[in-house]
């Protein structure tokens, strides 16, 4: 009987964790502490972390429902018999069931928290990628333009037969840096696998980071055909799923992707195949400027009938009501929706509404970091990035 509640918990608990979407059970899912399934660098500390406060907090509840109970018996009122005093006031007891918690709950405090932060903060290096959420999909943007594509051959993940489904390559043991954004309501950026979900918000940045493990420690990892990939050979390559975790409509349920993990080697073929025809952000974004902004924004320093583009991302803008703020990508893009919100401090208001695609936006944004002394100088600068939820400020280096 106990082994068999003991049994439920566990798959119950190991479903959480992504046991559920295993088709072919990797997971042992009826393990008093299920090994972890986590495929990022931050995942295993997150599965330690539940199975130690899970069962904490099983036996706490099992002693304390099995002495009450124990104790209504024993103690029930008898016929005949007088109520005994009742028990008052005993420091060494009260301290102990005070202190005894207090700490416990301490320990959890310090433990969620430093796994809270080595998700929320990017570790630097690696590459940062634009991602793009609406109903019902998700798509990638690389730095050299190169598009996430959906797989049109069906392809199987971990026993679940996945077509059309966008497949996003990333290469081995690399932290990704991600800035998310939806083009319409809200959604949310959930990978099972790596223990982390990020929501994807409409008219605002996000940002979601991983670094997955090397591929040989994986146990997911299967042959890729170069049939199926369109590279020069076959690579073995981890596939992860992504699930939108905020119910966003009808499809809301299919709208999955796949992340890909492969050798460098494999990533970087991939990359410099499908990123061929594409005008990188920087480029794209010189092209909108000289469409739409040159006008009045210029890029050598000269102040037209608005601020010159040059060094201004990353600075501090002062406005005409007297605050002032850092010019980073939510700045930006929040300049070209609501030109007239913040005035510059010197101009007027005279800039026009300008709410371009939001692959537009990224754009101009990656061009005004390449010509400003004041954006973060490579990837790395994306330490700084609001991450979670939080979507601040901060520099990201999508620049090329
Ligand atoms: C008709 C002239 C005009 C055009 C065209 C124009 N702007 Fe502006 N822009 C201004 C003026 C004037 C300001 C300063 C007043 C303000 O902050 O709104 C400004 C401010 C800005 C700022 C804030 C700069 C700061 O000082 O912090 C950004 C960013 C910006 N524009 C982006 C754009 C982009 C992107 C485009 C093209 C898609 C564009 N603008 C087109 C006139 C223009
Ligand atoms: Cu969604």
């Amino acid at each position: 009987m106990m082994g068999n509640i003991l049994s439920i918990l566990t798959s119950a608990v190991a479903s959480l964790g992504g046991g559920a979407f295993s088709g072919k059970a990797e997971l042992p899912a009826h393990n008093l502490w299920y090994r972890s399934g986590g495929a990022a660098t931050y995942a295993h500390a997150s599965d330690w972390a539940f199975m130690w406060i899970f069962w904490i907090a099983v036996f706490w509840f099992v002693l304390l429902m099995g002495l009450m109970t124990y104790f209504v018996f024993k103690y029930r009122r008898k016929p005949g018999q007088a109520a005994e005093p009742s028990a008052h006031h005993n420091t060494n007891l009260e301290i102990a069931w005070t202190v005894i918690p207090t700490l416990i709950m301490v320990w959890m405090f310090i433990v969620g928290f430093k796994g809270y932060s080595d998700m929320a903060v990017p570790k630097g290096g690696g590459i940062d990628v634009d991602l793009t959420a609406w109903k019902w999909n998700w798509k990638v943007t690389y730095p050299n333009g190169a598009e996430s594509r959906e797989s049109w051959s069906p392809t199987e993940v971990k026993g679940f037969q996945a077509t059309d489904t966008p497949v996003f390559y990333f290469p081995e043991k690399t932290p990704v840096r991600m800035r998310m954004i939806s083009q319409d309501v809200m959604h949310s950026f959930w990978v099972p696998d790596f223990r982390y979900k990020v929501d994807v918000m409409p008219k605002r940045y996000t940002r979601y980071w991983f670094e997955s493990e090397a591929i040989d420690a994986s146990k997911w990892k299967r042959v890729l055909p170069a049939a199926e990939s369109g590279l020069s050979k076959d690579y073995t390559c981890v596939d992860h799923w992504v699930f939108c975790a905020e119910y966003c409509g009808d499809q809301h349920s299919e709208m999955a992707a796949i992340i890909r993990i492969v050798p460098q080697e494999a990533f970087d073929e991939w990359l410099e195949k499908n990123g061929v025809g594409a005008l990188p952000p920087v480029e794209l974004g010189r092209l909108r400027w000289e469409q739409n902004c040159k006008a009045c924004h210029t890029i050598d320093g000269k102040q037209g009938t608005g601020p010159t583009w040059k060094d201004l991302y990353g600075s501090t803008r002062q406005f005409t009501d007297g605050t002032s703020q850092l010019a980073d990508d939510d700045y930006i893009r929040e300049s070209m929706y609501y030109p007239a919100r913040k005035i510059s401090q010197g101009f007027a208001n005279q800039m026009q509404v300008f709410a371009l695609p939001e692959k537009d936006v990224q754009a101009i944004i990656a061009f005004m970091k390449s010509i400003s002394a004041n954006a973060p100088a490579d990837a790395n600068g994306a330490g700084g990035g609001g991450g979670g939820g939080g979507g601040g400020g901060g520099g990201e280096g999508s620049t090329n």
